[in-house]
């Protein structure tokens, strides 16, 4: 069997559970066969480790059947490839948020370099047999730069994160060169078929794509295979963790706590893409609309701390602690407190018990990928009196979950706080099919079905 080369932006510990959608999934596919793991290590070295590929050192570690390889990056390659290009002009654009980009010709520059950099330092790592797989917004043109010194490998790319529709993406200078730049590749997916569509419409407009069959796409003087592979959870897993003591604890804890309380659970790293100050926003309005819930509805939010150093951060950070304050000022009692915000990371292994505690999960992001907490959530509820989830049709999730799910529009602060209300009101008999037709699903689509297929197909040929 080939082996599975693995490369990201950070690498994690597979043995350890790290918060984190692409971590966790990349775990699993690297701990199900063995393999290489290749990105950077997190830390920032005050020298020019990327000037010239061949100054930054490889650091190599053994993590059961994987091997984990990581550089450094130097200040000014951080700062420009990271903070600059990847989180200040793709993560917005991407999530359609044009307002919020901010192009900065220096970025570019470092995005490149950073790629290059890369490519250098794992080309000679690489066996003849190597399958390479390329995940994320960070590392689009690596295929192209390693095809560039010579790899004839199989290389696919994942991309976790939405990709917008072509007028959009038309609004990063560099647009044309970055599409161009998934044709190095062998196979690119998507999370949704939306993702998909916006791909295949970019690539036959500007690009005078060919399509050679359903997903095989030619322009640029090579072809590609597309394709929409939803990423999923572990589900057992997550049982496993369900019945683990963390989780059960937390679950008493959370019951003891809050017995005459409903709860509402949201759990976020703190992303403007995540919707938080709208879902607040539906709270209030709730609590505004429907006085039967004073006393009783009570919202945990958990946002993670995440890219503290971008300016987009620090603004949604301050919004939604204000929102939360005004909230508790307006309608909290001296023993009822309508919203708690926590600014923190919970332990992974305690989540399932605070999913199980809420009645209602809130999931309603602007935009999203996928959305993991959402089939977390699923996975973690009592079947026989089960909590409803709410969904933002706008996750990537809703293709899957958007039937037994409440859907909603999260800019629409009146329907979301209706859909709430018809989750804390729902009878039991309904909440129960609702759920078993979502649980079907995530253990349907679950991560190892993900990586098996992507894999699986990644190693086809084009035809
Ligand atoms: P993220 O934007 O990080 O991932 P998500 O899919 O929700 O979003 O995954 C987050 C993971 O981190 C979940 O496993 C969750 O449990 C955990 N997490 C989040 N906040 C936490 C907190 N406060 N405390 C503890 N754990 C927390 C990106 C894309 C998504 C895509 C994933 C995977 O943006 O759209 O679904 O990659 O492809």
């Amino acid at each position: 069997m080939p082996r599975l080369v693995a490369v990201s932006n950070r690498v994690a510990d597979p043995r350890k559970t790290a918060a984190g959608g692409l971590a966790v999934a990349l775990a699993d596919a690297l701990n199900a066969s063995g393999g290489l793991w290749f990105g950077t290590s997190g830390q920032v070295v005050e020298r020019d480790a990327g000037g010239t590929p061949g100054e930054a050192k490889v650091h190599l570690q053994r993590a059961g059947e994987v091997t984990l390889a990581t550089v450094a990056l130097s200040r000014d390659d951080h700062d420009a490839y990271y903070l600059g290009y990847s989180n200040g002009v793709l993560w917005p654009v991407f999530h359609y948020r044009l307002d919020l980009a901010e192009f900065d010709a220096g970025d570019i520059d470092g995005y490149r370099r950073v790629n290059r950099l890369f490519a250098h330092k794992l080309m000679p790592m690489l066996r003849p047999d190597d399958v390479i797989w390329v995940h994320d917004y960070h590392l689009i043109p690596l295929a192209a730069e390693l095809r560039a010194i010579g790899s004839t490998h199989r290389i696919g790319f994942f991309l976790h994160i939405p990709l917008p529709p072509p007028l959009i993406l038309a609004a990063i200078p560099q647009h044309e060169w970055l599409m161009r730049s998934l044709f190095a590749y062998d196979l690119v997916g998507f999370q949704s078929d939306a993702d998909l569509q916006h791909f295949a419409r970019y690539v036959r407009n500007e690009g005078r794509a060919k399509q050679r069959s359903d997903d095989v796409f030619h322009a640029f003087g090579r072809s590609v295979r597309a394709r929409a592979f939803p990423i999923g959870i572990d589900v057992d897993e997550f049982d496993a963790l369900m019945q683990g003591r963390d989780a059960q604890d937390t679950l008493a804890t959370m019951r003891e706590q809050y017995a005459k309380r409903k709860l509402l659970v949201g759990v976020d790293r703190l992303d403007y893409s995540k919707g938080l100050p709208q879902r607040v926003r539906a709270f209030r309005r709730l609590l505004e609309r429907y006085p039967e819930n004073h006393m009783s509805a009570t919202l945990i939010q958990v946002a993670s701390p995440s890219r503290e150093d971008v300016d987009a951060y620090a603004d949604i950070r301050r919004e939604l602690e204000g929102l939360c304050g005004a909230i508790n000022g307006e309608y909290g009692e001296l023993d009822w407190m309508p919203v708690r915000y926590i600014h923190r990371t919970v332990a992974r292994k305690r989540l399932p018990g605070l999913y199980r505690a809420a009645r209602v999960g809130l999931v309603t992001p602007l935009r999203d990928g996928m959305n993991l907490v959402a089939k977390e959530y699923v996975a973690a509820q009592d079947p026989a009196d089960p909590g409803v989830l709410v969904l933002s049709r706008f996750a990537g999730a809703a293709e899957q979950l958007g039937d037994d799910a409440l859907l909603v529009n999260p800019y629409d602060t009146q329907g979301t706080a209706d859909a709430i209300q018809h989750a804390l009101r729902m009878p039991l008999d309904e909440r129960r099919a609702r759920h078993a037709r979502l649980h079907a699903r995530i253990r349907d689509h679950d991560v190892h079905r993900w990586h098996r297929e992507f894999l699986q197909i990644l190693k086809e040929d084009l035809g």
